[in-house]
């Protein structure tokens, strides 16, 4: 097992790490920019390094401090968290040639799956399901034309490099097309500096189901069931629950053991999560994420499950804890994303916390890193809390959510939480009647002016 564990991230997240960290015995590194020197992971942790000033490029972003803290501390594994350099390929092969462990995939695997297309080629040869499109990326115009004559407007552009919506121009006509290409490539290439674009057939309401996976990167892997993350605002998730109450069980066991198998091909080591869109009972691959995700805790509050445990002892060489048919879900997990932004505007809103106090009770958690007297600065997410129900059944998990909201106090901030209060209310959403686009279309009708 590790001697010394650099958690290279901040906020919530490195708190969780901390935590898991904590639970194996191993002595913890927090990193913090000179905004960050108050923050909860610096308090709680065996050491602290300052890398630099608040801009993320200049501190956690940047790979020669967290090496030097490395050094200095004597580190011999990082944990990178989500976000930052958590998907970062060079990343993960710079801590390897120092001869640190990286707490994640192989940086291969992250890099295959940070390419949009050499992932859905990797996907479609493991026998996952995609959505119908192009072989790779297109070249011109007249080509692009052909495919989407073949698949059927409306299509969607979208980047190689990109991902979580940026660089997606959605085409509906042959006329919309040129137009599509240009403007998706011109985004690509000044947000990526790559400008491969693909095709794809353009599902209008589908929803976003992710499943969870662990491998141990010599040929095991389980799936850990799914997430339905359909409730988002321009690409950020808001609301994620498991299970989705849009599969049953059949359907789970079927993409699950598909997606599980897969993983075994590859020998992936780690955690990591297949993104699909799910419409009229089918499944499309989309991407694939190699990092821990914010949701997390859905999926180990329904399986009983550590994950960043499972990260940390899988990269040290353990055998999973667990094989597939131990694996059982109980219950019912939602996750509420409390932002420090006007819940209508979703204009960000950081500041000092007047008051704080969190709710409890059987089958509440709040995975947070502020405090009362906290000022949460402006220059990194707005992520005040996560707010992690669990019931026996969903109407349990609704009923206790809606009491848990009510409980969960913010003062002297702005925050979300009005919005979770009002969806909790809301028929769709008791019904479990969404797609991805309800969220938008909720707040666009005036869903929260009431
Ligand atoms: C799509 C799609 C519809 N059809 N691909 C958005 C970010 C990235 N995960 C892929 N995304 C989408 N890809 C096809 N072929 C719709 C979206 C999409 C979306 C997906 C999941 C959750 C929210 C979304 C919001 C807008 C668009």
């Amino acid at each position: 097992m590790f001697d010394k564990i650099l958690i290279a991230n901040r906020g919530e997240i490195a708190l969780r790490v901390l935590r898991a960290c904590k639970e194996l015995g191993i002595p913890t590194v927090a990193v913090h920019s000179t905004a960050d020197g108050d923050a909860m992971h610096v308090r709680l942790a065996d050491e602290s390094v300052c890398i630099g000033p608040p801009p993320a490029k200049d501190s956690y972003l940047n790979i020669p401090s967290l090496l030097a803290a490395c050094e200095i501390t004597g580190a011999d594994a990082v944990h990178p968290g989500y976000g930052f350099l958590s998907e970062n390929a060079r990343f993960a092969e710079i801590l390897e040639e120092h001869g640190i462990d990286f707490i994640g995939p192989s940086p291969e695997h992250i890099r295959i799956m940070g390419d949009k297309i050499e992932a859905k080629r990797t996907a479609k040869r493991l026998g996952i399901p995609v959505v119908p499109g192009s072989e790779g990326g297109v070249s011109s115009n007249d080509e692009a034309l052909r495919i989407a004559r073949d698949i059927g407007f409306p299509v969607l552009v979208k980047a190689a490099a990109g991902g979580g919506g940026r660089g997606m121009k959605v085409a509906r006509t042959e006329a919309d097309l040129s137009s599509a290409l240009a403007t998706a490539r011109a985004e690509a290439k000044a947000a990526f500096g790559d400008d491969v674009v693909y095709l794809e057939k353009y599902l209008q309401r589908p929803r976003h189901i992710e499943i969870q996976v662990l491998g141990d990167g010599r040929g095991r892997a389980v799936h850990l069931g799914e997430r339905d993350c359909s409730l988002q605002r321009r690409h950020q998730k808001v609301w994620e629950e498991g299970p989705s109450p849009a599969l049953n069980a059949s359907a789970r066991d079927a993409i699950g053991e598909t997606v599980a198998k897969a993983m075994r091909q590859i020998k992936y080591r780690g955690a990591g999560t297949v993104e699909f869109l799910y419409e009229d009972g089918a499944f499309y691959f989309i991407e694939m994420n190699t990092r821990i995700q914010v949701e997390h805790p859905v999926t180990e509050m329904i399986t009983d499950i550590d994950l960043v445990l499972e990260q940390i002892r899988v990269a040290a060489g353990s055998d999973l804890s667990m094989e597939q048919k131990d694996i059982k879900f109980h219950g019912h997990s939602i996750e509420c994303r409390v932002n420090a932004e006007n819940p209508v505007s979703f204009r960000p809103s950081p500041g000092r916390i007047a008051h704080y106090h969190t709710p409890g009770g059987l089958g509440v958690r709040v995975d947070s890193a502020v405090y009362q007297g906290y000022l949460i600065p402006p220059y990194y997410d707005s992520l005040v809390g996560k707010l992690i129900v669990h019931g026996k059944t969903r109407t349990e998990c609704l009923m206790r959510l809606r009491r848990a909201l009510d409980e969960y106090v913010v003062d002297g901030i702005e925050t979300t939480l009005p919005l979770f209060r009002a969806l909790v209310r809301e028929p769709d959403i008791l019904d479990g009647q969404y797609h991805i686009h309800w969220l938008e279309q909720f707040l666009a009708r005036g869903g929260m002016d009431s």
